[in-house]
């Protein structure tokens, strides 16, 4: 494929990170107009370098042609929650949005992968409307803690750092920090509420109200 034809068979893709980003980070704004604790911490969107989608297509073995069909991360967000018990709310409510159809769940936080790598995964359908009309989209949303972001985002850049040969020590090393995030993530939920009301007066005393 060349760059122009990449360029118009990602343009929706874009849309579709574009338009959710901005939906998912109105719940923020909801949450917080009300005077409410939000369960949504940060929204991030992206749409997969062309480079990646095709790497991607290698390894697995996928036809340039079928990519639209078997890569299902080409549009990605990520939802990342303060807190372990933050991540079910935000699927419910995903869940229970019309503008996305659910067709598969990956929940890496009770099947944690060998790696260490924990998240919970939702493959959706969007549409979003073009000039020659509607096109349904895949999208992949990630679901996770801050806690867990910082591990990925670590573990993510020395895979890139290694390409496929990460020596044993730091693999190891990995999965040590893993579960110290298992562990941080449960320690931080034991003290939720304390957290919650602190995070509430400061907002309240700094004057970081939405005006809505
Ligand atoms: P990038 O660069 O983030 O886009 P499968 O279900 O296995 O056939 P797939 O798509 O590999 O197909 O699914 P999987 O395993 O659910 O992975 C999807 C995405 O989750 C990955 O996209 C990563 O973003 C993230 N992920 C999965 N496993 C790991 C892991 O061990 N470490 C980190 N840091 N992230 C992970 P990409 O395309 O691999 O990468």
């Amino acid at each position: 494929m060349e760059t122009k034809m990449w360029s118009e068979f990602l343009a929706p893709y874009r849309l579709a990170v574009d338009e959710l980003v901005v939906k998912l980070n109105h719940i923020i704004e909801e949450y917080r107009a009300m005077g409410m604790y939000s369960p949504i911490e940060q929204v991030i969107g992206r749409v997969k370098r062309i480079s990646s989608i095709i790497e991607k297509a290698q390894k697995k073995g996928i036809p340039l042609y079928d990519v639209e069909n078997r890569i299902e991360d080409i549009a990605g967000i990520r939802i990342i929650c303060q807190f372990e018990d933050d991540i079910a709310n935000v699927i419910k409510m995903i869940k229970s949005r019309s503008d996305l159809q659910i067709h598969e769940e990956k929940d890496y936080i009770s099947n944690q992968k060998s790696s260490g790598y924990r998240s919970y995964h939702l493959i959706a359908t969007y549409d979003v409307e073009t000039l020659t009309g509607k096109k349904t989209v895949k999208v992949e949303i990630q679901v996770r803690t801050l806690a867990m972001n910082f591990w990925a985002i670590i573990e993510h850049s020395l895979q890139y750092k290694y390409k496929g040969n990460m020596p044993e020590t730091v693999s190891m090393r990995l999965k040590n920090a893993a579960a110290a995030i298992v562990q941080l993530d449960n320690e931080m939920s034991a003290i939720r509420n304390e957290i919650v009301d602190a995070q509430n007066s400061f907002r309240i005393k700094a004057g970081i109200v939405s005006q809505i």
